[in-house]
């Protein structure tokens, strides 16, 4: 956090100031830190509902008084500078639509099982989110030509002695024009649990970029060496056997994550008519476009191609559409399976690895058929 914050602005949130999170409607893995999962059969919309978007926190969610909240920005800069967030919406501002994915998502489904919050489908959403290019920032405080990377901290500290939660980003994409710094979310100024009142979006990548609550940009020649940029959300560089340990030299830090598709109707195990079945869900590929994708109702055995939806956007999840007229009663295994611009396909199973991070198996829902 900001050194310079009064102490009275920081406390830790009640849950009472403006929170308007859906709690009775998502999944409350954690309550303490908040981390709310989006069931899936809520996940119908191309936008999703801000009340309904996936929150994933560390540590507890700081309560930020507007007024004494500054953007710091140092670090290897001609010079430093300290923003309000009047002067922040004064910059000239963009709003993109992102889909946001935690890197664990999906982490339930490993075997052997893995550490950590055990999502398992709904950590997943997107959202219009507008905000002022973090490059603007950058050039406005005189990035120098020694600067490799852009550090992100933001309010939350650590429980106990765990480290501030400090993510990195590579110059490159720190000044890419789609990089944000965010303040509105679907129109509306951002809820405290998702980073109230200003947050990073690092489109394309794994959601862990997009540090939220946002009071301290360092510009540096080197990489943060604390632990969640070191050892967390970093992937084995080769298949290891399940269950193994893998040392930190040893993997690489995870940034796009690959293809994957969702079912997010029918729902999974429901009963549906004989008639006409519409098999309707969501394809994404990080910050690749998503090229087709595939809807098996025979377990595998044939595919058909899905209709993609109208709705697009650069760093965002594609709806897909297969009407799907069942010859016969029965139960059935449908399977949703997307591939990229590259021709990467998902995988029947990911690779096991230690953290259980990218998860983006082919999916798959039981629908029974009415006879
Ligand atoms: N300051 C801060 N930023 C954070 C986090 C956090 O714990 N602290 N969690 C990150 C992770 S792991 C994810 S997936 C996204 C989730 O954003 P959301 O809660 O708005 O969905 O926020 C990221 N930004
Ligand atoms: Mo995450």
């Amino acid at each position: 956090m900001a050194p310079g914050l009064a102490a009275t602005a920081l406390v830790p949130s009640l849950g009472l100031a403006r929170q308007a999170v859906s709690k009775d409607r998502l999944i409350i893995r954690s309550a303490r830190p908040e981390d709310l999962e989006t069931p899936v059969h809520l996940l119908t919309s191309w936008i999703t509902p801000n009340e309904l978007f996936y929150v994933r926190s560390h540590f507890y969610t700081p309560s930020i008084a507007e007024s004494a909240w500054r953007l710091r920005v140092d670090g290897d800069v001609g010079s430093p500078m300290e923003l309000t967030l009047d002067e922040v919406r004064r910059l000239r501002s963009t709003t993109t639509v992102v889909t946001l994915e935690c890197a664990g998502n999906g982490r339930a489904f490993f075997d052997p099982p893995v550490a950590g919050v055990q999502w398992e489908k709904g950590a997943v959403g997107t959202a219009a989110w507008t905000g002022v290019r973090l490059a603007d920032v950058l050039r406005t405080a005189g990035v120098r030509a020694s600067a490799r990377y852009v550090w992100l901290d933001g309010a939350d500290e650590g429980l106990g002695r765990a480290p501030d939660f400090i993510r990195s980003v590579p110059m490159d994409k720190a000044m890419h024009p789609d990089t944000l710094l965010a303040y509105r979310m679907n129109g509306e100024t951002l809820l405290v649990p998702h980073g109230f009142p200003l947050r990073a979006i690092v489109p394309g990548w794994e959601g862990a970029y997009s540090v939220k609550w946002l009071t301290h940009i360092q510009v540096s020649t080197r990489d943060h060496d604390g632990p969640f940029v070191q050892a967390g959300y970093r992937y084995p560089r080769r298949p290891v056997p399940p269950g193994t340990l893998v040392s930190p030299a040893d993997t690489v830090p995870l940034r796009a994550l690959p293809v994957k598709s969702l079912i997010t109707s029918p729902a999974d195990n429901s009963m549906v008519p004989r008639s006409a079945v519409r098999i309707s869900g969501f394809a994404w590929a990080g910050d690749e476009e998503v090229r087709r994708v595939d809807v098996s109702t025979d377990n595998g055995r044939t595919w058909m191609t899905a209709q993609l939806g109208r709705d697009r956007a650069r760093y965002a999840w594609r709806p897909f559409e297969y009407l799907w007229r069942p010859s016969d009663a029965g139960s059935y295994v449908v399977l949703s399976r997307a591939v990229d611009s590259r021709g990467l396909v998902q995988p029947i199973v990911p690779e096991w690895n230690p953290a259980g991070y990218v998860w983006n198996a082919i999916d798959q829902v039981r629908l029974n058929v009415a006879s």
